[in-house]
């Protein structure tokens, strides 16, 4: 063993090569991008997490809305966990920075969405980073409770290691926003109810028109609407979530995992073949009807691990 190659390191490493709830997994160049060593791991606790209980599901989607790639729906178990009720703050990645000395993937700059640009769209602003969410004149001091974002799926991982924990399967994941309700569309039902919105999407035509019913333009403090039945906040909308899988577009008609299944071992884009791609999921505050509708449970999306963006966050899982 090369000197410097502490037990620590070891147990780090060990941690990437696990998760699911019990079984082995391997997520193939996880954390590469910062030469990161947790300092301490903490013992996972459950506080500010809700416990789903596993079972079975019909995953995927089989409305006319759907993309190709949430086709075919299939059935899939996955066993019980907890998982944080909210996505993870700036507040609480905050702590994690300070305690760490840790360096996101965005520091040297990330993607915001800007409404002064004709139409308004995505442009790079260097200095835009978590700490500063629309650029290096902006702040989180005012917003604390709001979801951190501009976070790779480098940087998620490394936080959910730091508190003993991990990213949710995309399986996981939509078991727990469909809330324990059967083949429903959003995490409360089947109604989406625009003018009485029960998440932070974008209501009116994207990206010209953003009519605030739900009051805001951008990304929300958690807990503004209410949870789904398994006490969950923002499974839809506000920010999208980080999911530990990688993207495959026909994952769904190859997989032959139904128990906890961990995503495919390869990933796969046709529309950037060749390029690694991870799981997103929930939807965010720019999401609309006449766009992607990312706030419904079966909705996928993909990027690759190191992007990073002011509408993407995520949260934890921890097995019992
Ligand atoms: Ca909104
Ligand atoms: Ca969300």
């Amino acid at each position: 063993m090369r000197p410097g190659f502490t037990i620590l390191t070891l147990v780090f490493l060990m941690g990437c090569l696990t998760g699911g709830c019990g079984e082995n997994r391997i997520s193939n160049s996880q954390n590469k991008k910062n030469n990161f060593r947790l300092p301490s791991q903490m013992a996972p606790d459950t506080l500010d997490m809700v416990w789903i209980p596993g079972g079975e599901f019909e995953m995927g989607a089989d409305i006319e809305q759907a993309a190709p790639d949430e086709f075919p729906k299939h059935e899939v178990s996955v066993s019980g966990f907890y998982m944080d009720e909210t996505e993870v703050t700036n507040r609480m990645f905050t702590e994690f920075v300070l305690k760490t000395g840790y360096k996101t993937t965005a520091e040297q700059g990330s993607f915001v969405f800007s409404n002064e640009t004709t139409p308004p769209q995505w442009i790079f602003i260097a200095g835009a980073n978590w700490k500063h969410p629309e650029g290096p004149e902006s702040t989180i001091l005012n917003k604390l409770d709001l979801p951190v974002v501009h976070v790779s799926w480098f940087d998620a991982n490394a936080y959910c290691k730091w508190k003993g924990k991990r990213l949710p399967t995309e399986a996981e994941w939509e078991f727990a926003a469909r809330g324990g309700l059967i083949n429903n569309i959003y995490p409360w039902g089947n109604e989406l109810n625009a003018d009485n919105p029960k998440c932070n999407f974008w209501q009116g035509e994207f990206p010209n028109a953003n009519e605030l019913t739900d009051r805001y333009e951008k990304s929300a403090p958690v807990k503004a609407y209410s949870p789904n039945k398994y006490g969950l906040y923002d499974m839809a909308g506000n920010v999208w979530e980080w999911c530990s899988d990688n993207y495959h577009f026909y994952y769904y008609s190859i997989a032959t995992d139904t128990l906890d299944p961990k995503g495919p071992t390869k990933s796969y884009d046709p529309d950037e073949s060749g390029t690694t791609k991870k799981v997103l999921r929930g939807g965010s505050f720019l999401c609309s009807e006449n766009y992607c509708s990312g706030y419904r449970v079966s909705r996928r999306m993909k990027n690759t691990p190191e992007t990073t963006m002011e509408h993407i966050g995520f949260r934890c899982i921890v097995c019992k």
